[in-house]
């Protein structure tokens, strides 16, 4: 008994000298120190021993017990600081190392252009309206004074999706809900930017969605040429203080009179280039005086209030500011078409 209670302890000693983590230890200290283990076995085997054994074979089996107790908790000591070493290794950071740069994202184009005609309207007391995409029939075409058998429809190839469903076309219908939410009071000054929905096939300059921002300024005795006012300050802030614009008459079954804004050519000052197709002049929106038709349809008395509205495309002004070709760049989320447009 005694040799075996020897042996124990030298071959507990080794593999616990040999316990390379806290885990293999834990086992261990189960293995020989636990209830099902030799040492209990022995001290539980007691009784059969005889009287002289008993101290003896006593006194060692504790000492035994004792020893490899002893040895494990120095292991126990040895592990847990090799485990902070480890971890202290692990996370130590050389603050030498240099920085991975993250490259800061930026504004996708499109997002920086709509932000910068919005600051504008936001400056002048505008105010941001939006509404839904999947848009009622009514709002999209009968309240813009476009009833259901009106040829203009046709102009804009829609989505539709029931009878009285469909994408919307343009911003417009938001200005319109707004219109009813006044209940025929104004003044309404708001600004509609959003996704619009066209049935055309995407080449470099279409786009079967594509975003619009439209405005609207409804008010007793609202004038042409506050329209007119407030486009040249536009043209001046967007594409510079030296923009002259013009007014060309035009047609939109939504404002009588209308007229579209053209800015004096940013890249040939007017000379006439390939930008502005030698004419010195680019088209830059649509816009007019708020149809009565369609103040009455919003409930407003169309002769108490006047109003004027524009329309323009953000995707063709980021176009012509960053010289862009291809209007599918801004959809195709190409990272180094993206990343060139850092913010200024
Ligand atoms: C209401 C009353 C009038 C919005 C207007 C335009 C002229 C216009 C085009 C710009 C680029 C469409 O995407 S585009 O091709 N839009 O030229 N939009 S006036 O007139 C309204 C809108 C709502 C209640």
């Amino acid at each position: 008994m005694q040799e075996k209670l020897q042996a124990l302890k030298n071959e507990a000693k080794d593999l616990i000298q040999g316990a390379r983590d806290l885990k293999t230890l834990q086992d261990l200290r189960v293995k020989y120190l636990g209830k099902k283990g030799p040492i209990t076995e022995v001290l539980r085997g007691m009784g059969k021993l005889s009287k002289e054994e008993r101290p003896v074979i006593g006194q060692l089996a504790n000492d035994v017990r004792a020893s490899i107790q002893e040895a494990i908790d120095g292991k126990q000591g040895i592990l847990e600081n090799e485990a902070i070493e480890a971890r202290l290794a692990s996370e130590t950071i050389d603050v030498t190392l240099p920085g991975r740069i993250s490259s800061p994202g930026n504004h996708h184009p499109l997002t920086a252009v709509i932000e910068e005609i919005e600051d504008f309207f936001i400056g002048l007391g505008f105010s941001i309206a939006e509404g839904p995409e999947v848009e009622k029939d009514y709002y999209n075409f009968e309240a813009l004074n476009l009833p259901k058998d009106h040829p203009a429809r046709d102009m804009q190839d829609s989505f539709y999706i029931t009878e009285e469903l469909l994408l919307r076309t343009h911003t417009s219908p938001v200005q319109a809900r707004t219109m009813e939410k006044h209940k025929g009071k104004g003044p309404v000054k708001v600004i509609c930017p959003g996704k619009v929905y066209r049935r055309d096939t995407d080449d470099a300059t279409h786009s079967h969605q594509f975003m619009q921002i439209e405005g609207l300024y409804v008010d007793k005795n609202v004038r042409l040429s506050d329209l007119k006012g407030i486009l040249t300050a536009f043209a001046k802030k967007m594409f510079g203080e030296e923009r002259q614009i013009r007014l060309r008459p035009s047609f939109f079954p939504f404002t009588e009179p209308s007229v579209e804004m053209d800015i004096s050519c940013f890249h040939c000052n007017g000379e006439g280039c390939s930008v502005c197709k030698r004419t010195g002049w680019i088209e830059i929106l649509g816009s007019g005086m708020v149809h009565p038709n369609v103040l009455e349809m919003s409930g407003f008395d169309s002769k108490e209030y006047t109003g004027f509205a524009f329309g323009m495309g953000p995707e063709r002004i980021a176009m012509l500011k960053y010289g862009i070709d291809d209007i599918r760049h801004f959809y195709t989320n190409d990272t180094r078409f993206l990343k060139q447009f850092k913010r200024a």
